[in-house]
């Protein structure tokens, strides 16, 4: 799916002046005796070898739902390891591709310099097998990320982790920091899944709809692509659940990470309402709601005060089945008892089942700049299974001039996208590379306090308009992060052209 032998590519790369800080492999950094004081140039550069963090990254076979599967994993373990830094540190993590193909990972939500973004054939080359690469940036920001492949399917086959990167100056306290993250599994190798949708290999469980009609909250219908036979919960499935414990009256912020390929999530903790706090890493006004819908790679921090003893199921429902994973948060004097009746959502729905509620504590107005609009469609042809933006498909087999042009953009713009679906199909439209004003509704630029974000769920038929000051120069991907949507022409790259 990846364009690797694009020339139209390799220029965009060059220009992008992209590839180069990879020639400092760490092994080779590593490898470079210090030399001794006495022989040290008086004003040579320190360089630290040391990663913070190191992810293998390698082939496996692993069974999360009891079929042998599979998986591509960092540190052998699914989730991939916790990185974790505080705002202001230097990001220096070293990447060994153990497998024996290509690779590339991904620091989503991250204000990057363009070379680090760690998207191939846009900003590096891929990984090769037997390849390392040290990625190293200053961060610039806090909050809760995560970071993922970016090199055909091995995102779904596990080959993702947690980002979280602490505030110097965090307004909360709390008793527990909890990173809960969402995913979905196959038991088969998602390579068969689109030529499954397109007729070409026959088809398994997987690619037919799961019996019955699914709404999103608000009663909009919502159909998933593809019908999972389960999903996890840090990695874990509804046999074997993920447990916390706790205190009674203990406070707890729970860090919800959608992990998913394709699959948006309901959450909803038995017994508590939840305070909404931040989304995508980006403080928000609090929010009580008693359940939240999560799209594919969005975050929402809450948090929620434990009231009593007792064993409290902390269940995320895939919209669009009949199916839930469920985690345990419990007190210390009673048994984890997960509760697999499924979950009613009652109440108030938060996060992308009313994103104008959504309110940045602090002014989010662009600086003043020459406005760059864009319109896009997000489209599609269901039956061959091809999905689009603005009618080009990424990277450029089937667009009818040829190729999907980039969106070029020039620094200091500020850029308007008004985002169109026309399909019947949710889109979790993300940008690299920048944070995105969100607006509460087309068309409401002027609304000093829209909030930050780098992922936002786009509903069939539904119109969205975001905008973002051009602040970081470089060549960025911005494309669905529906996995198979992505991997059949959801994508475009915004370009800076100075
Ligand atoms: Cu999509």
């Amino acid at each position: 799916m990846q364009p690797r032998n694009s020339r139209l590519s390799r220029r965009r790369l060059l220009q992008a002046g992209a590839g180069l800080p990879f020639a400092l492999s760490a092994p080779i950094m590593a490898q470079t005796p210090s030399p001794s004081p006495t022989e040290q140039e008086p004003e040579a550069v320190p360089v630290q070898a040391k990663p913070d963090y190191v992810c293998n990254l390698e082939q496996s076979t692993i069974a999360p739902l009891g079929v042998p599967t599979s998986a591509t994993l960092i540190n052998g373990s699914l989730p991939g390891t916790e990185i974790r830094y505080r705002e202001g540190d230097m990001f220096r993590v070293l990447v060994n591709n153990r497998l024996a193909v290509p690779t590339s990972l991904h620091w989503h939500g991250m204000l990057v310099p363009n070379y680090m973004d760690g998207v191939p054939d846009v900003t590096q080359l891929p990984i090769g097998a037997g390849e390392s690469v040290l990625y190293e940036y200053p961060i610039r920001q806090s909050g809760t990320y995560w970071y993922h492949s970016h090199y055909n399917f091995q995102e779904q086959t596990g080959m993702s982790g947690t980002l979280i990167v602490e505030a110097k100056d965090e307004p909360w306290s709390y008793d527990h920091d909890v990173v809960v993250t969402m995913s979905d599994w196959l038991n088969q190798e998602p390579e068969g899944i689109i030529p499954q949708f397109r007729g070409q290999q026959p088809e398994t469980a997987a690619v037919k709809p799961p019996p019955g009609d699914y709404k999103f909250p608000g009663d909009q219908p919502f159909n998933v692509d593809i019908n999972y036979p389960g999903y996890l919960l840090n990695g874990r499935s509804n046999k074997s659940p993920w447990t916390q414990k706790v205190r009674a009256g203990d406070r707890i912020r729970l860090r919800l990470i959608n992990a998913s390929t394709s699959t948006f999530f309901q959450v909803m903790l038995d017994g508590h309402r939840m305070q909404v706090i931040a989304a995508d890493g980006q403080n928000v006004d609090p929010i009580d709601v008693d359940n939240l819908v999560i799209a594919t790679a969005e975050r929402y921090d809450v948090l929620v005060t434990i009231g009593q003893s007792g064993s409290f199921s902390l269940r995320a429902a895939a919209l669009g089945t009949s199916q839930q994973v469920v985690g345990v948060i419990h007190t210390a004097d009673v048994a984890p008892q997960p509760n697999l009746e499924p979950a009613k959502f009652t109440g108030k729905s938060g996060g992308m089942a009313n994103y104008s509620a959504l309110k940045s504590p602090l002014p989010t107005t662009l600086p003043k700049g020459p406005v760059k609009e864009f319109e896009i469609d997000l489209g599609g042809e269901m039956n061959k299974y091809l999905w689009s933006m603005g009618g080009e498909y990424y990277p450029e087999l089937f667009s009818p001039d040829g190729q999907a042009k980039p969106l070029e953009i020039r620094q200091g713009d500020r850029v308007r996208i008004r985002m169109t679906n026309s399909t019947m199909m949710f889109h979790p439209m993300h940008l690299h590379g920048h944070f995105f004003r969100l607006l509460p509704q087309a068309g409401a630029w002027d609304d000093p306090l829209a909030p930050l974000k780098d992922t936002v769920g786009v509903g069939p038929k539904q119109k969205i308009d975001i905008e973002f000051i051009a602040d970081n120069p470089g060549s960025w991907f911005f494309h669905c992060h529906n996995l198979y949507h992505l991997a059949s022409g959801m994508a475009r790259v915004v370009q800076y052209t100075v």
